[in-house]
């Protein structure tokens, strides 16, 4: 009995390994999400946020990619569990024949999918309210569930019997022919997969410490990335449809091509993710088009009581912003960034920008408008991040580098960015005593309300040693920001941002060095 268990679960395992690899090959052409991706996405916002904070704080950008693949362990073990007792069932007489037993198992696995897993994880009845819809979702669990069935029910009839030594022989040979191919194949196949996989998931590298001046617009290719998913939509331009719908008179829906032809408008627009450290890069500029929310909503016709405006993305993400923020001309539905269409990172074919409000409420791959009479809470605000989510005023040296020779007798070059939302930047003070004493820098590079602006200074220290650089900046509406440092949760990180540079005696012939080339 303690050989049918072992050997049930090992033929569990490799079976629920040639299972997810089909998965995971099929997931990116079938565009139905592989069980292991389901667990995440129903897991992480329901994980307290502590935890979160503390997995971010100890892994970083590692954590999101150890969670799926702790998901993809769970995945396999449960193949064994599943296998041990498909194994025990067998190994009774009584039991029925294989063939019935398998496509039993198979029927099982479908329903416990189609009724339990999938509508638990928002996807609905078997997939029905998922992007990739039922046809599909089926046509990507049947033969994955046939195929774990398949080699779990020979690898298991290739157990070790005590049914005599005469064909002992025979079964080991095949069970190791069948199992070695079992292992080509997989290794075959999980090459040329995994690294598209690798190539399409969405992983953010957070740097606490950026340096260097950005450009001013943000080149698209270097424009930061955050995503709750490991695998963004990769969606239809040509199938897809904006509905928008709730409490309005008219429900419509809207083609892409319909969106193009209406009135577009033209904005530069700064992004900043809620999670970014004070000093760190998930914050970039570009130049969008697109066309205002509110032309939408008033060709709906609202009906009284509205509260939110409440946007799902094509990855179930969903959020909100309140009905007068959706109203604001500023508010846009865009599909071009930078001139070029709306890449499928960034949320093509359309996402939310909304003015002064933090990264996690500019909702990617829209496909859903719903005005609704609540105060709607959305993906992260279940798990206890700001449901307002203003920007915080925001100021980071960025020159000189902390690395860089500095010599007394120098004109040195400082500055960086300033940010504050919609309140735009009044004023940037810096110091380099730690904050004792504070000038007044120069602002450069207006770009309109929404955008951050740079700030720029000379520095001639006489005295050489470590300095303490500090940045400080005032929001448009007098209010500087704040001290007092806080952390990305849930509000938004606060505190001012400095670096530590030293600075040597003057060199001879020193010649002025310029953190950056002219
Ligand atoms: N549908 C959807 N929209 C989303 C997210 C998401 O996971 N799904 N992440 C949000 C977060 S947290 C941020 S900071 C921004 C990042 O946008 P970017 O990747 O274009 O910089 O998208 C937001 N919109
Ligand atoms: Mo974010």
């Amino acid at each position: 009995m303690r050989n049918t268990g072992r050997n049930g679960f090992l033929s569990g395992v490799v079976a629920a390994a040639l299972m997810l690899l089909w998965m995971l090959a099929a997931r990116l052409w079938l565009g139905v999400l592989t069980p292991v991706e389901l667990a995440v996405d129903w897991l992480v916002p329901m994980l307290p946020l502590s935890w979160f904070e503390a997995g971010l704080d100890l892994l970083g950008g590692l954590a999101k990619p150890l969670l799926y693949l702790m998901a993809l362990l769970v995945n396999l073990a449960l193949g064994g569990v599943v296998g041990v007792v498909y194994a025990r069932l067998a190994a009774r007489s009584a039991g029925p024949r294989p063939q019935l037993a398998g496509v039993l198992l198979v029927l099982a696995l479908m329903l416990f999918t189609g009724l339990a897993l999938l509508p638990l994880t928002g996807q609905g009845v078997f997939g029905a309210s998922s992007s990739a819809g039922v046809a599909r979702t089926v046509a990507y669990y049947l033969p994955a569930y046939a195929l774990f069935t398949a080699v779990l029910g020979v690898s298991v009839s290739l157990a070790p019997s005590d049914s005599g030594p005469t064909d002992e022989g025979r079964r080991r040979m095949l069970r190791r022919t069948l199992r070695g191919g079992a292992a080509l194949l997989a290794v075959a196949a999980a090459g040329p997969v995994l690294a598209r996989l690798l190539e399409r998931m969405t992983l953010t590298s957070v740097d606490a410490s950026a340096e260097g001046m950005p450009a001013p617009i943000t080149p698209v290719g270097t424009f930061y990335n955050v995503s709750k998913n490991a695998l963004d939509p990769d969606v239809d331009a040509l199938a897809w449809r904006l509905r928008i719908h709730g409490l309005v008179e008219r429900p419509y829906s809207l083609a892409l091509e319909d969106i193009h032809a209406l009135p577009a408008s033209e904005k530069v627009h700064t992004l900043q993710c809620i999670s970014n450290p004070v000093g760190g890069n998930l914050v970039g500029n570009a130049r969008w088009k697109g066309l205002p929310l509110r032309d939408l909503l008033e060709r709906a016709g609202l009906r009284d009581g509205v509260v939110d405006i409440k946007l799902e993305g094509e990855d179930g993400y969903t959020d909100s912003i309140p009905l007068s923020k959706a109203m604001e001309p500023g508010t846009l539905l865009v599909y071009e960034m930078n001139g070029a269409p709306l890449t499928l990172k960034h949320g093509a074919p359309l996402r939310l920008l909304v003015p002064d409000i933090y990264g996690m409420k500019n909702v990617k791959w829209i496909r859903a408008i719903e005005a609704v009479g609540e105060d709607y809470k959305g993906y992260w605000q279940r798990q206890g991040w700001s449901d307002v989510a203003t920007y915080q005023t925001m100021s980071q040296v960025r020159v000189p580098a902390a690395a860089d020779v500095l010599r007394v007798g120098d004109a040195i070059e400082v500055g960086g960015i300033a940010f504050a939302g919609a309140r735009g930047i009044d004023k940037v003070e810096w110091s380099t005593d730690g904050g004792r004493t504070w000038q007044q820098s120069d602002l450069l590079l207006d770009q309109g309300p929404d955008t951050w602006r740079f700030w720029q200074a000379e520095w001639k220290p006489t005295q050489p040693g470590e300095y303490r650089l500090l940045v400080r900046a005032t929001d448009g509406e007098g209010r500087l920001q704040a001290a007092e440092p806080s952390p990305t949760l849930p509000s938004g990180a606060t505190g001012y941002h400095g670096i530590t540079i030293r600075v040597r005696e003057g060199a001879a012939a020193s010649v002025a060095a310029s953190p950056h080339p002219a």
